[in-house]
């Protein structure tokens, strides 16, 4: 479904990683794929996952709260690839004081930074991505049901994750006239690097699989299918979207 497209995949920190089921599900599918990194503590991983199950990856070392580090990828990607069909955002952080308690407390820097490195980096990396995506393209992160409910403890990161949905679809207006689609995929809970040490986290998935409607939990794959999807020509009428996966979860009132 994807053979001959070269695509770009942020935030593959461990196997866990949402991006690293989504990278696993479009190379099944014939994708070409680059990976980025945030410093050299991560690029071990990434090198040892992609060296077994995608030999010859492109890696690439890339902190998007530095610009000059994305220019640098977005160059590299430039003459390694020549053309981009697709990039995967799969990145957010929050500083930890900042998930639990209470919204009401959230220090301005933690408001700045979860809202930077979570959200300013949809429009950052698309506005690098586009003159690359020279035969149209597609763009697709990752967001929660906290977006658009309240969450208990999700906190700054629904706000950021708001202003990721928002700009998805500001985007689109502006890059549909490119034939670039973006769109994001809101994952129900899974168990990753992020979600360890959030506490009540395995209730919340014990919850979760109770209410939604196929009465489980997403699994990781199943998000990287839906990219797989939304990355091929069988999505061409598809931008500016939020497309959950998350076993129904969204759709229950009571
Ligand atoms: P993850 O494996 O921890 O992935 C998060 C990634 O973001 C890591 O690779 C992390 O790298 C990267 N990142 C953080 N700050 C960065 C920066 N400044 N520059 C570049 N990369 C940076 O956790 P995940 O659950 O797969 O999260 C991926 C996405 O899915 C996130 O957007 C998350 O909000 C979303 N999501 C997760 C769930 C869930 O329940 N797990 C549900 C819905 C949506 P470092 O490790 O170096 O910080
Ligand atoms: C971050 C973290 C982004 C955890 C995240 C995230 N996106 C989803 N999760 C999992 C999650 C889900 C719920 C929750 C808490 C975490 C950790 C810090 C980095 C950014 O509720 C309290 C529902």
């Amino acid at each position: 479904m994807l053979n001959n497209k070269n695509g770009i995949i942020f935030g593959v920190a461990n196997k866990r990683s949402i991006a690293w089921a989504t990278a696993l599900a479009l190379h099944e599918a014939g994708a070409k794929l680059a990976f980025t990194y945030q410093g050299d503590r991560l690029k071990e991983n990434v090198e040892e996952l992609t060296n077994e199950a995608m030999p010859g990856s492109l890696l690439l070392s890339c902190d998007v709260s530095k610009q000059d580090e994305v220019d640098e990828a977005f160059r590299h990607i430039g003459e390694k690839f020549g053309r981009l069909d697709f990039l995967i955002h799969s990145i957010a952080f929050a500083p930890r004081e900042a998930l639990g308690g209470e919204y009401l407390n959230t220090s301005r820097e933690a408001f700045l930074t979860a809202l930077e490195i979570s959200a300013y980096s949809l429009p950052q990396l698309a506005r690098a991505a586009a003159p690359l995506m020279t035969e149209g393209g597609s763009i697709v992160s990752m967001s929660y049901y906290g977006a658009e409910k309240v969450v208990a403890g999700y906190n700054v990161m629904g706000v950021a994750k708001a202003a990721l949905e928002a700009s998805t679809r500001y985007l689109a207006k502006d890059l549909g006239p490119r034939n670039i689609r973006i769109n994001a995929i809101s994952a129900g809970p899974i168990q990753t690097l992020s979600a360890r040490g959030v506490s009540d986290f395995s209730t919340m998935l014990k919850h979760h699989a109770e209410r939604a409607p196929l009465g489980r939990n997403v699994e990781p794959r199943e998000v990287g299918q839906t990219a797989v999807f939304l990355c091929s020509s069988m999505s061409s009428g598809i931008t500016g979207e939020v497309i959950y996966v998350d076993c129904g979860y969204n759709i229950m009132g009571i």
